[in-house]
């Protein structure tokens, strides 16, 4: 039985088999989550990621999860929001379906994300839990490894969001 949960938290705590980080197209580290994880895992993940040169927005790249309890970190740059008509929803989309392919291929059975491009990013949150929760539930149809997906929310109100897009 596949599952999709909402939990209140530090993903940086979440010993999930993979955690997904909300990092910026340079992958160097930054605010908000991405800098919680970067200080958490330690610096050997700051030298992993140097070595990708970057990512586009929407795809994702992978690393030992290092000082953290995850086994693997996936980042992935989660669009800027720039009003709507500049793809970010198609953008968000690939962030979370581009993040599970890799999990899925890392024979990853956990997964834990943030609220990506929700908090610096500016994304509406009601809309980018739907997108999320959509995009989950797709994979989860087509998904051989991956079974339980977890959305780490920081606050309260980006729970409920998460929680209500669930229900819906
Ligand atoms: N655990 C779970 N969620 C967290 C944590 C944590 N430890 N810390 C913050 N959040 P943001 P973005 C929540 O700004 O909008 C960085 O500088 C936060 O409350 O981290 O995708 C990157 O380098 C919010 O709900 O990511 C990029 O430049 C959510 O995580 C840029 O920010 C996402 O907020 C990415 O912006």
């Amino acid at each position: 039985m596949k599952t999709i949960q909402v939990v209140e938290g530090d993903i940086t705590t979440v010993a999930a088999d993979a955690i997904v980080n909300a990092a910026n197209t340079t992958l160097m580290g930054g605010g908000g989550v991405d800098g919680a994880i970067h200080r958490a895992a330690g610096p050997a993940l700051y030298a992993a990621c140097e070595k990708f040169g970057g990512c586009p927005t929407g795809e994702a790249r992978i690393t030992s999860g290092f000082n953290l309890p995850a086994k693997y970190i996936i980042h992935t740059p989660g669009p800027i929001w720039h009003g709507g008509d500049h793809g970010e929803d198609q953008l968000l989309a690939n962030s979370y379906r581009n993040s599970l392919t890799l999990a899925d291929e890392y024979d990853c059975r956990t997964v834990a994300f943030p609220s990506i491009s929700t908090g610096v990013y500016s994304f509406p949150l009601g809309r980018a839990a739907q997108i999320a929760i959509q995009t989950i539930r797709e994979f989860l149809q087509t998904a051989s490894q991956v079974e339980e997906v977890t959305m780490v929310c920081f606050d309260p109100t980006t729970a409920r969001a998460y929680r209500t897009a669930v229900n819906s």
